[in-house]
């Protein structure tokens, strides 16, 4: 047995070698070229990152260390931080390792509680747990290390110290904040013997009389946890952290960009696009019905939520996990005949338009269905769960980019005035 600290100080020294190595063979090699296109279309295509926990190959969708992403839905998410983390899922006894130092961690400050209750009642949920995310900074390990001065070789163990703290601390903080926010009742203590995933369930206090809503949380929060490091909540996490800012700044700053409506709250958008077709058409529409909606949103000069990716060139495998959920555990459910129906149509619709590079579903398109049919119906509080998972791949990066010692990062950016004369325009 190998506790993930240990399993990571094992591992740490030989990938310095490694890339020490093949730096010093081919550091002077390039891997790809920059448009004047990309520059001003947000560096869309550009490799520029090195990010080895996870990968999206357009035409594959989401792999974890190598793994596709459907192989890994029957895991706990508690495995898929240790395979994120170091490559291998863990033995047994590492997991329940893990899993303690989760359970043994999750106590959150009370002024944690006092800075939300502070907050205005109609504050956004996502900025209610980003804001509690950040005043806990006060609790950074590594933070107080580096002011007493540790070594360079030495950054990854406080790191992974505060993203052990942090990450055991978020479904309890995120299940407050939904009972504060929407007039739930007292916030309900975690119970020690639940693991990450069903213990958020339970205090959330939704109703799960056969433990399916547990077994829905679990496989969210693996399918949300990583999408390599080019989107905006990891690059922008990965980014804070390379100013050596600890774990608590880097994830409430990423956490932040997952809250704009074209990355994570796309998932709340898209729910409510669903309730408007069921509303509309008293159930689920026909097939013409629904295309003339469609087409209806777009000439309105809107997107439809949960279609199209900057990455992916394929239906995303995480809809795909989604929607087998749903077809095994809600298959009579309206809300989610209808999301299976949108599939059926809106690809067409979006290539008969032809704009949208990818006309296939992301994961936001399938899994705010499943939230609404286990009574989860408040759509802003949707992107706060995306968040406690995408917090996994955002430390994880993090505790890897500190063993490896990777530098600030520090792009060039270039004026119009200079792009011009560069070209001769
Ligand atoms: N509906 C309508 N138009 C769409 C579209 C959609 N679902 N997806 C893309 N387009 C349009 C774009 O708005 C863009 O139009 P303009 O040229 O007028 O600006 C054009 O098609 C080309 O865009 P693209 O290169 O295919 O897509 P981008 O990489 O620029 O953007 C994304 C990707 C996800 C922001 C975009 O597809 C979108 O807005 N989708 C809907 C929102 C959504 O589902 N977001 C969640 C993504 C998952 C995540 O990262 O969290």
């Amino acid at each position: 047995m190998a506790s993930l600290k240990e399993k990571l100080a094992q591992q740490i020294p030989g990938l310095r070698e490694e890339i020490k190595n093949f730096l010093a063979e081919h550091g002077d090699k390039e891997i790809s070229s920059v448009k004047i296109s990309q520059a001003y279309g947000g560096m869309r295509g550009v490799r520029a990152m090195v990010c080895d926990t996870s990968e999206v190959p357009p035409d594959k969708g989401l792999l974890i260390r190598g793994i596709p992403i459907g192989e890994l839905t029957e895991k706990y998410p508690e495995e898929i931080f240790y395979l994120l983390c170091t490559g291998e899922l863990p033995a047994k006894d590492d997991l329940a390792d893990l899993q303690k130092e989760f359970s043994d961690r999750c106590e959150v400050p009370g002024y944690v509680w006092k800075v939300l209750e502070a907050m205005p009642s109609e504050s956004h949920p996502m900025c209610m747990f980003n804001t509690a995310i950040l005043v806990m900074e006060n609790e950074s390990v590594f933070r107080k290390r580096y002011d007493e001065g540790m070594k360079k070789t030495e950054y990854w163990e406080p790191m992974l110290e505060d993203c052990l703290n942090l990450l055991a601390k978020l479904p309890n903080i995120a299940a407050g904040v939904y009972r504060m926010r929407f007039g739930k009742g007292k916030r309900i203590e975690p119970k020690k013997d639940l693991d990450w995933g069903a213990n958020y369930a339970y205090m959330l206090g939704v109703d799960d009389p056969d433990g399916n809503f547990a077994k829905m949380m679990r496989l969210y929060l693996v399918l949300h946890s990583d999408h390599e490091g080019g989107n905006v909540s990891a690059h922008t996490s990965h980014c804070v952290a390379s100013a050596l800012s600890d774990a608590y700044y880097a994830v409430s700053a990423g956490l932040n960009g997952l809250a704009g409506p074209l990355h994570g709250l796309a998932n709340q958008e898209c729910l409510k696009w669903v309730i408007e077709v069921h509303k509309k058409f008293k159930g689920v529409p026909t097939d013409e019905q629904l295309k003339q909606f469609a087409w209806d949103t777009l000439n309105s000069g809107k997107v439809i939520p949960g279609y199209g990716h900057a990455v992916l060139r394929v239906t995303d495998p995480r809809y795909t996990a989604f929607r087998a959920f749903g077809q095994k555990h809600m298959a009579d459910d309206p809300i989610f005949q209808i999301v299976d129906k949108v599939y059926t149509i809106v690809p067409g619709v979006l290539k008969e338009h032809g704009k949208a590079k990818n006309p296939w579903p992301n994961v936001d398109a399938g899994s705010g269905a499943l939230l609404y049919h286990y009574g989860l119906k408040e759509f802003s509080y949707y992107t706060v769960l995306f968040s406690v998972s995408r917090a996994m791949g955002m430390c994880s990066q993090m505790i890897v980019s500190r063993a490896m010692g990777y530098p600030i990062e520090r792009p060039k950016s270039s004026t119009t005035k200079w792009l011009k004369a560069q070209v001769g325009a």
